[in-house]
């Protein structure tokens, strides 16, 4: 795959994807999304991927936003169909079938943090700093941040976030459950890889089914959710690798998993 505005790289089941414009501080731009989603397609399509880490090249930045070059000339209908591709690229991102992890450092600002949010969790290290400053620019998040980061951290949050244009730091992010963790800069990978191997053990179709349980029930009233549980609970019920798990755990040895 020729990519101009990514790094890719797949190692041991783990895909690690890098936003690679960091002359702009990794600015988001159309070819940038037109990229990820490539690549996010191809990635919900190969069963040797378990995990996906993201992060931005260079040490400033995750991704500094949408990028205002490209949004400088936006007019109504442009501007309206521009977010529903990348709320469509996102959500690609979000429903791959497997964790994807954000490793934040220095800033994720705008479509930046959005981006984030769209992914399975967060972790960041001392020197990320947060926020949605689309306000400062005259416009609202767009690729999902209104949505996403209110479910996240609750309305009053999110709202701070989005009202102010404040940046925030990565212990604040922690505190408003932001963030999943924050570490050392020199922890960030390593810490990003450790929660990846850690995911990358259990049972691919447990973990697959655990995101659809948690991603779709979460958009559904609790009854039905839990309905959604229960079916899901049953399939893996039925799997190979539930028999394989649970005669493993009982012969006190490691289990082999299909996938199956
Ligand atoms: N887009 C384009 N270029 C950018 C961006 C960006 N978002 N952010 C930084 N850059 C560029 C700068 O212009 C600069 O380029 P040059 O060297 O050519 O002047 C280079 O990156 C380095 O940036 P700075 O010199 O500004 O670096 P500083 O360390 O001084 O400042 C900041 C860092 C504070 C992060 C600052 O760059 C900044 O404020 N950036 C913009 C942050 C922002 O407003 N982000 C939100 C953008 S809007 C958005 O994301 C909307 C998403 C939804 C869109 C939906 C429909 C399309």
């Amino acid at each position: 795959m020729q990519l101009e505005t990514l790094l890719y790289a797949v190692r041991d089941g783990m895909a690690k994807v890098t936003l690679n414009r960091p002359k702009v501080l990794n600015a988001l731009n159309q070819a940038m999304l037109g990229e990820l989603e490539t690549l996010f397609n191809a990635i919900r399509n190969d069963n040797a991927i378990r995990v996906v880490l993201v992060s931005g090249a260079g040490e400033k930045a995750f991704a500094a936003g949408a990028d205002i070059q490209e949004l400088a000339g936006l007019g109504q209908e442009q501007g309206r169909e521009q977010a529903l591709h990348g709320q469509s690229v996102f959500a690609t991102i979000e429903n791959c079938g497997k964790p994807v992890i954000a490793c934040i450092r220095g800033y994720a600002l705008g479509g930046g943090c959005e981006l984030a949010l769209a992914c399975t969790l967060r972790i960041a290290d001392t020197t990320a700093r947060l926020g949605q400053p689309e306000a400062k620019l005259g416009l609202i998040p767009g690729y999902g941040g209104t949505q996403r980061l209110a479910r996240l951290v609750g309305p009053a949050a999110a709202l701070q976030m989005i009202l102010t244009g404040e940046m925030i730091t990565a212990e604040a992010a922690l505190r408003i459950g932001l963030v999943n963790e924050v570490v050392a800069p020199e922890q960030l990978h390593e810490r990003g890889e450790e929660l990846a191997h850690a995911m990358a053990k259990m049972a691919p179709l447990a973990v697959q089914k655990s995101l659809e349980a948690v991603q779709q029930g979460l958009d559904r009233p609790l009854r039905e959710a839990l309905q959604l549980e229960a079916a899901l609970f049953g399939t893996c019920c039925a799997t190979e690798d539930k028999a394989e798990g649970t005669r493993a755990f009982l012969e006190k040895r490691p289990p082999v998993w299909q996938g199956r």
